[in-house]
């Protein structure tokens, strides 16, 4: 790595199908992201809802891959695909990082419930970004916690499609990370 790179931290991106995964890293990745984007097709009609995302036509079917330098910080992001039939991936992705950024969307909140059910399983420390869309009926922090049953979590709002609203929510995960990291080193 060249002098001026001070660290490097691997992150994941989560969510349910469709949250805006692959479009946040997109937005904040200086290479070009690497993709798995496989064409949407009659076969998961009724399967995959696209309520409210109707003009969704492809989907992740492995990872999202791209890297952001923040000061002198390399953050390397893996997005994970949506659907749970692409789960067995998860071990990998999440192998070596510090933390995950849950993307959710409040129009469709039930389907987060599997994916922090299989965050848990990772221990690793996260933020909920709650992704806005043009129709997402807003609610105060405490109000998301509490439907997703997660008092203690730290809730953020961004827009994916947006470089800076995506760079604001990894400082905040990377923030969070960090501090977790601090208070299990003093643990020891
Ligand atoms: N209005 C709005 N649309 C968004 C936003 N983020 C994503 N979208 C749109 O929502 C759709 C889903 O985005 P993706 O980035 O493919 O979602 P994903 O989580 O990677 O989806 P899977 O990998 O299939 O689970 C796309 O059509 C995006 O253009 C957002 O912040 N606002
Ligand atoms: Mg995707």
């Amino acid at each position: 790595m060249p002098d001026t790179v001070g660290g490097a931290a691997k992150l994941l991106v989560v969510g349910a199908f469709g949250v805006g995964k692959t479009t946040l890293i997109g937005s904040v990745s200086e290479i070009r992201p690497l993709r798995t984007e496989e064409p949407m097709t009659v076969a998961s009609v009724g399967v995959d809802s696209l309520e409210g995302i109707e003009n969704k036509t492809t989907t992740t079917v492995a990872l999202d891959f791209g890297r952001v330098t923040l000061g002198d910080t390399v953050l390397y992001l893996f997005g994970s695909p949506g659907q749970q039939r692409f789960w067995s991936l998860w071990d990998g992705l999440a192998q070596g990082a510090i933390g995950a950024l849950v993307l959710v969307d409040l129009r469709r909140l039930d389907d987060s419930f599997a994916v922090l059910d299989q965050l848990d399983t990772t221990l690793l420390p996260y933020v909920v970004a709650i992704n806005v869309f043009p129709d997402t009926q807003l609610y105060a922090d405490d109000e998301v916690r509490q439907a997703l049953a997660l008092p203690e979590a730290v809730v953020l709002h961004c827009d994916a499609r947006h470089r800076r609203s995506s760079v604001d929510a990894l400082i905040t995960l990377v923030s969070h990370a960090l501090t977790c990291l601090d208070a299990a080193e003093a643990r020891i």
